[in-house]
């Protein structure tokens, strides 16, 4: 059982989480929130925006030198992207689990890709993979007070504090 003090520790990991046009206009914004949220992890910030091209490559600079690397932010930037802020006790680990293998043809069913994608190049969802790009990333799409702490009266029943 989590003491105050740890629940508080774990609570700040955040991590950045984005539905992709393809998943936007395939209308399952619904289902991937619902997958978070089922979980017990929390929405901390959302909101919806299209990027604009220079945007997309921030984004996704780590790859700008790969082949598929002009195509991929033509792509963010084509349409609505549903930004979110998810926090909870180990949320961009089991985040990127709740998202599956890059390629969807290798996530695992149960997973958001393995279930709901097929294409590498439309595979839906993004997720932060590791501390540093998360902080990075919730940085670049959201202004600190579009974050929002709070207490969720579930939290209790999510970590067991009495
Ligand atoms: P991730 O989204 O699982 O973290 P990354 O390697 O960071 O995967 O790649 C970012 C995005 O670039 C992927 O989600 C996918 O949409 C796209 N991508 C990755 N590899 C390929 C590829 O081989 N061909 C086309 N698009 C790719
Ligand atoms: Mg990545």
């Amino acid at each position: 059982m989590l003491q105050d003090q740890q629940l508080q520790a774990a609570e700040l990991e955040r991590t950045f989480i984005a539905i992709k046009p393809d998943g936007v206009q395939r209308g399952l914004i619904a289902e991937i929130i619902s997958r978070f949220e089922k979980k017990g992890f929390k929405l901390v910030a959302i909101k919806i925006m299209i990027p604009s091209k220079d945007f997309a490559q921030k984004h996704y600079h780590d790859l700008k030198e790969r082949p598929f690397f002009n195509g991929l932010c033509d792509f963010l930037s084509s349409g609505p992207v549903v930004a979110m802020v998810w926090e909870g006790e180990g949320v961009i680990k089991y985040g990127r689990k709740l998202i599956g293998a890059t390629d969807p043809q290798k996530s695992e069913p149960g997973t958001i890709r393995g279930d709901l994608a097929v294409g590498v190049g439309r595979n839906i969802i993004h997720g932060s993979d590791g501390s540093e790009t998360a902080k990075d990333e919730i940085a670049l799409w959201f202004t600190p007070r579009e974050l929002v702490s709070y207490t969720s009266n579930a939290e209790k029943w999510i970590y067991g504090i009495n």
